[in-house]
């Protein structure tokens, strides 16, 4: 699975930032355009999106969710990604609804976790439910993986359902979740041995300060990238991110140390096997 492609995806806004502490976080329509397009033209093929109300409170609001989406596709080439993660708070009823907004891909979290001192509930029946909409909708899911047990469980949706919409089996590792497996190097080996066989792209995001050691870590494997900052916040210690360009521009560097060239949106939909909408 080694490639000298390098997919960078972006999560710039994430559910879990309260925009009053971190007023550079892209939290209206217009930010979000501005940052797709910017992360886009540093070398970003992909966009993780959560999306907030009028009072930057984090909202998986179908209506606001389809603008988003039709903006996105109107002023980037961007892959463009609903998380049905949501926030902590979310309904499972409600994260199913998502699709309605036909991204081109979804992510899936493949089991509960703790986050931090709350609960990311990702019960099975909800999983399974979530991937065979997900299949009758024509949306391609990126299985995130928290943990080793949501390895164990992406083998089991993969025998028990079969491959995704358009055939790719495409993962991300999040790594570093106070409650999930840790941001480390050796996770990282860990985890990417037990994938399926099924598996035809992976990436990893660490969050928080294990984000330089889960990208190296990654680009030693020959793994894609996620940044932004649902993730991280900082570029090192007191230093705050100003805006998410700075994080993909930094994993760019990286990818050219480690030989890889980032992935074009175009590229992107031909490793994932997006629809063509
Ligand atoms: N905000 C987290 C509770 C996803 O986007 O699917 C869930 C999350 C995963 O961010
Ligand atoms: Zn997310």
């Amino acid at each position: 699975m080694t490639t000298d492609k390098l997919l960078i995806t972006v999560a710039p806004t994430g559910a879990e930032t309260a925009k009053k502490d971190c007023p550079q976080l892209p939290t209206t329509l217009d930010e979000l355009v501005e940052t797709a397009q910017r992360c886009q033209a540093a070398g970003a093929a992909m966009i993780h999106v959560h999306i907030r109300d009028d009072d930057h409170r984090p909202t998986i609001d179908v209506g606001r969710l389809t603008d988003t989406v039709t903006a996105l596709r109107e002023s980037t080439d961007l892959v463009v990604q609903l998380s049905t993660g949501g926030s902590v708070h979310d309904p499972l009823d409600s994260r199913l609804k998502v699709l309605d907004a036909e991204p081109d891909s979804c992510s899936l979290t493949m089991g509960t976790t703790n986050f931090g001192d709350d609960v990311f509930s990702n019960p099975w029946p909800f999983i399974t439910e979530l991937y065979l909409q997900s299949q009758d909708r024509e949306v391609v899911p990126e299985f995130e993986l928290f943990d080793l047990g949501h390895v164990a469980a992406l083998h089991r949706l993969l025998a028990k359902f079969g491959l995704p919409y358009g055939g790719r089996v495409h993962v991300d590792l999040v790594m570093g979740v106070p409650g999930g497996m840790p941001g480390t190097a050796d996770a990282l080996v860990a985890a990417v041995a037990a994938l399926p066989e099924q598996v035809t792209s992976w990436s990893a995001t660490g969050i928080g300060r294990s984000t330089l050691a889960v990208a190296l870590a990654s680009l030693s494997k020959g793994g894609h990238l996620r940044v932004g900052m649902e993730d991280v916040l900082t570029l090192a210690k007191g230093v705050p991110v100003e805006h998410n360009e700075q994080l993909v521009e930094r994993v760019v560097r990286l990818g050219e140390i480690a030989q890889r060239t980032p992935m074009t949106p175009a590229e992107a939909r031909e490793l994932l096997q997006t629809k063509r909408r």
